[in-house]
């Protein structure tokens, strides 16, 4: 692997990642010391112990890197930092926890990326593995760091990466691994949308099988791939297609399973399914069984979940739409469904992306908008009918007042939280509290 293995590691970050990595390499017997770039970040003593190593907050001594051979940078921390370069520049390999992860796992792993549905895809793809009878762990972005992973004694690991991750991994094999769709994100870290694109291209880079999305270009591996299967929201005579009428998907031009059978829904759903399908079908010829286990997949919560109705007005929960390519999806897959108005809640942090992007859209399919959060004000003035609100009880009072009954409100906000909230869950628990004082 790029991991060079005599010397000094540092573990820099002390989230999630950051203490995984402290546990592999304890495991492993390896030399460590730990960096955490925030001047104020408070080690408690419980920290400390578990830790049982140097740990430096803030800007690093002279000479920090001498000695050191891999840095393990966590994923939210950027890689263009001052003294990351300073690192590459003293010959230290800059590398994540996938890449760690890559250089210890022995049994298959299926890699999952793209701007929007990789959790869903994730969970997914390690629900039909298990209906097969195939002992599949999901890890990776989605929550359980990839290498926690491996204490699970899975035959199978399903990687969610995030572009950050993507982006210090050099050496991840794959046995089939899928770009879902490329859409603006993250530029405040990756500046450019090309540079986003290539992040998520490395994926490929090791990957046997490649699956990606016919309908969006972007998907397309950049460099020569041995296999690969397509997805996409057309018919399709061979693999994977999709029938409008009844609406179906299909294999090899054959009915494999129905939508409606599915607790999914939406056209972007139609994509997630196919892609979990294919993936699933590098590993089991059973196509059948596959799609069977579909049926009984429960999504996760804030992915456009129905969360309430109150006097006939439906409040729908989106919380996880943090980008406009999420919010896109939820309106397109909603539209032609909704019995009366649909009033939109969005605004927040936009991460560099151009929230006027989603004009088209709002024109099209939205009555209202009730914009919150840093970067919101400007969904208010693109939309026919928009107004800007300090809080989102506010704007879930304001949508409730003028809602009639057969309308909804989505709260989609196109924009992550941490303006307002500590995460997408509290964003959505402020929602949902908030629509239940409507009836107090
Ligand atoms: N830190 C610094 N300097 C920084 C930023 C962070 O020193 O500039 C340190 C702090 O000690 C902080 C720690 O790093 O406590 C946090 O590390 P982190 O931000 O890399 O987050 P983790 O807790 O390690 O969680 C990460 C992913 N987070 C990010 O990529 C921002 C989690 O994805 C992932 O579930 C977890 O690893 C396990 O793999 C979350 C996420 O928001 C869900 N991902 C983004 C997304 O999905 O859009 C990419
Ligand atoms: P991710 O892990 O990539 O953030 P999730 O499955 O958590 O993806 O979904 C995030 C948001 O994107 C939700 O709002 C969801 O409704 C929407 N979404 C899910 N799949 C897709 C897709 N294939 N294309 C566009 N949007 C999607």
């Amino acid at each position: 692997t790029a991991a060079q293995r005599s010397g000094q590691y540092v573990v820099a970050g002390l989230g999630k990642t950051g203490l995984s990595c402290v546990r592999f390499l304890q495991q492993q017997g390896l030399p460590f010391k730990v960096w955490d770039t925030r001047a104020d970040f408070q080690v408690s003593d419980a920290l400390a112990q578990e830790v049982n190593a140097e740990i430096t907050c803030g800007s690093l001594p002279e000479n920090y890197w001498q000695g050191v051979t891999n840095l393990v940078l966590s994923p939210g921390i950027a890689t263009d930092l001052p003294a990351v370069k300073n690192a590459r520049q003293a010959g230290v390999a800059v590398i994540g926890d996938i890449e760690l992860f890559a250089g210890k796992v022995s049994h298959p792993v299926i890699g999952v990326t793209g701007s929007n549905g990789k959790t869903t895809v994730t969970l997914l793809t390690t629900h039909i593995l298990r209906q097969l009878g195939i002992n599949a762990v999901a890890a990776g972005n989605v929550g359980l760091p990839a290498l926690d992973s491996l204490n699970e004694s899975a035959a199978v690991t399903v990687l969610e990466l995030s572009s950050f991750q993507l982006d210090t991994t050099h050496s991840l094999n794959l046995a089939a691994g899928a770009i879902l769709n490329i859409s603006a994100d993250h530029l405040d870290r990756h500046h450019t949308l090309a540079a986003y694109g290539e992040a998520k291209q490395r994926i490929f880079n090791h990957c046997q099988v490649a699956v990606i999305n016919r309908d969006d270009a972007n998907t397309k591996p950049a460099k020569a791939v041995e296999h690969l299967l397509t997805v996409g929201g057309t018919a399709s005579a061979t693999g994977f297609g999709w029938q409008q009428e009844p609406q179906l998907i299909t294999f090899n031009g054959e009915p494999l399973l129905a939508m409606t059978d599915t607790a999914l829904v939406g056209l972007h759903n139609v994509l997630n399914i196919q892609t979990a399908l294919a993936l699933v079908s590098v590993l089991s010829n059973d196509i059948q069984a596959a799609a069977e286990a579909v049926k009984s997949f429960k999504p996760a919560p804030h992915r456009c979940t129905k969360v309430a109705q109150v006097a006939g007005v439906s409040f729908i929960d989106d919380s996880k739409a943090t980008n406009i390519g999420a919010t896109q999806a939820a309106l397109a897959g909603l539209a032609g469904s909704l019995p009366g108005k649909l009033i939109l809640i969005a605004g927040g942090d936009a991460k560099g992306a151009d929230l006027t992007e989603l004009a088209p859209l709002l024109d099209k399919y939205v009555d209202t908008v009730i914009a919150i959060g840093r970067d919101g004000k400007v969904l208010s003035e693109i939309a026919a009918q928009g107004s800007y609100v300090n809080s989102l009880s506010e704007a879930v009072q304001q949508a409730f007042a003028m809602a009639a009954e057969g309308d909804t409100v989505l709260l989609s906000p196109a924009c992550a939280s941490l303006d307002m909230f500590s995460s997408y869950q509290h964003r959505a628990e402020v929602f949902y509290q908030a629509v239940m004082e409507l009836t107090a």
